[in-house]
């Protein structure tokens, strides 16, 4: 763009840059632990502890993974023989960190769901105090192998895998994040670097783009949760909206494994030197809903609507029958059982909710959802039918064939049958001609006609 369109543009904005502005400064102030807006993670404070009351920081990370390296010296494991980051087939080896640069000695991954936005959150630690720093995240769908031994190693790379740089150079300001996906098919010009397929593709400027921000420490601070002190440059952080930039959206994507790496300079085809090894993560923008039916004294059908999008809208459950929607993108769902079949009504519906930021709020019929990344929510809907006392009163009048109807001793299905304790004999004497009033299981249990309805209608009807 030449400097006569940037002015133009900049003339047109006359307006909206001061108030952009005014924005920035208000967040500042609104979030004077500087979090990323949309998040109240402190992920360019460079230090791991909350300042402002209400915030996070790495002290209370939510979904908080360490990975620790080895000590230091000659035992630390690195990649070497010129392992650079586009090499899928990487060599480690021991105790080569140059000593110009970063030893590494432990990174932080945590992330969470907020503001309808999925938040990555990154720290480094190294024991060497250098001007700069050069350090990658890669974050991967597939478990790793060991890099813990020495070796030629494959990574498990899938298309679509994260590379997060982060580039600090002491004086320079804050440290610029960048983005980089793994490309395994398509033409080479999406690689960023090397000529050919698989490659890590274009960068995309995260702290340009605003997605992202991040901070080095200047003076010491405390790592509370590893209880070591880190003098200034020795730790760095970032925070990064993965939906505003676009590794989030319509789609569920999960992430399973993070790694650190420091890189020999700013350039991104240097060399790799050393790494933390990986570690399991649980990073996703989907969850799962599971609904669940109880009847009680009989079955039917009964009937829900959603909102939220999920697929299929509406379904529709009998008595021990489950709808499951695996794949829910992290946001906002209901689920409402319509109004139940004549005669029925809704007992209860009881519901919990796992992960971070997933939350459930069951209400009459309704359950409101809040999905957050790896969230589960279970609800279960419990109906419940009056037994007809009209027909208990003409069964216990009838004489003999319901005695003989009765399945006493049948050995079949009778676990989810409340067998009664007196067999049918004892219960309506023969010598009588007809049962005892006393005998008649009015109250205490369904006739057993009508039980065995019940039965057979759900065994016969899965729906
Ligand atoms: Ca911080
Ligand atoms: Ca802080
Ligand atoms: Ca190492």
């Amino acid at each position: 763009m030449d400097v006569s369109k940037l002015r133009r543009r900049s003339l047109r904005a006359g307006i909206a840059v001061p108030l952009s502005v005014a924005l920035l400064l208000l967040l500042a102030l609104v979030y004077p632990g500087l979090a990323l807006p949309g998040s109240t993670f402190e992920g360019s404070d460079g230090n791991l502890v909350v300042n402002t009351a209400g915030n996070t920081d790495w002290s209370n990370a939510p979904n908080r993974v360490r990975g620790d390296d080895v000590p230091s010296g000659t035992g630390d494991n690195a990649f070497g023989q010129g392992t650079k980051e586009d090499d899928e087939n990487v060599s480690v080896v021991t105790g080569s960190i140059p000593p110009n640069k970063s030893d590494l000695t432990r990174f932080y991954v945590a992330n969470e769901f907020a503001n309808n936005s999925n938040y990555l959150y990154l720290a480094w630690e190294r024991s060497n105090v250098l001007g700069s720093a050069n350090m990658d995240f890669e974050i991967n769908q597939k478990t790793q192998p060991n890099l813990t031994t020495t070796g030629p190693k494959t990574l498990n790379r899938t298309a679509g895998d994260l590379l997060i740089t982060f580039d600090f150079t002491n004086g320079g300001g804050n440290p610029v994040l960048g983005l980089l996906k793994w490309v395994t098919s398509g033409p080479t010009s999406q690689c960023f670097s090397r000529n050919a397929l698989p490659c890590w593709g274009n960068r995309v400027n995260l702290s340009a783009a605003g997605f992202a921000e991040g901070a080095v420490n200047t003076s010491t601070v405390d790592d509370p949760i590893a209880g070591v002190s880190l003098p200034g440059l020795t730790f760095g952080e970032a925070a990064v909206n993965l939906t505003a930039a676009g590794v989030f959206g319509s789609t569920c994507e999960a992430f399973a494994s993070a790694f650190l790496k420091s890189r020999s300079s700013a350039s991104f085809p240097a060399e790799v030197k050393d790494f933390v090894a990986p570690r399991p993560v649980s990073i996703s923008n989907c969850g799962t809903i599971t609904i669940h039916k109880i009847t009680e004294n009989g079955d039917s059908t009964f009937d829900y609507t959603t909102t939220g999008a999920l697929t299929p809208a509406t379904f529709s459950l009998s008595n021990g029958g489950t709808r499951t929607y695996s794949d829910v993108v992290a946001g906002s769902y209901s689920v409402t059982e319509s109004a139940p079949p004549a005669g029925w009504t809704l007992k209860s519906l009881e519901c919990t909710a796992t992960g971070d930021g997933t939350s459930v709020t069951p209400s009459d019929a309704t359950a409101s959802i809040t999905m957050a990344g790896g969230g589960t929510v279970d609800c279960t809907y419990t109906n419940h039918i009056n037994l007809k006392p009209t027909i208990a009163t003409k069964l216990s009048a009838e004489p003999a064939p319901t005695t003989r109807r009765m399945p006493a001793p049948r050995p079949s299905p009778t676990a989810t049958c409340p067998t009664p304790t007196r067999s049918p004999s004892t219960t309506r004497g023969p010598s009588t001609g007809r049962p005892s009033t006393a005998a008649t299981p009015t109250t205490t249990g369904p006739p057993a006609p009508a039980r065995a309805r019940s039965w057979s209608s759900t065994k016969t009807s899965p729906r």
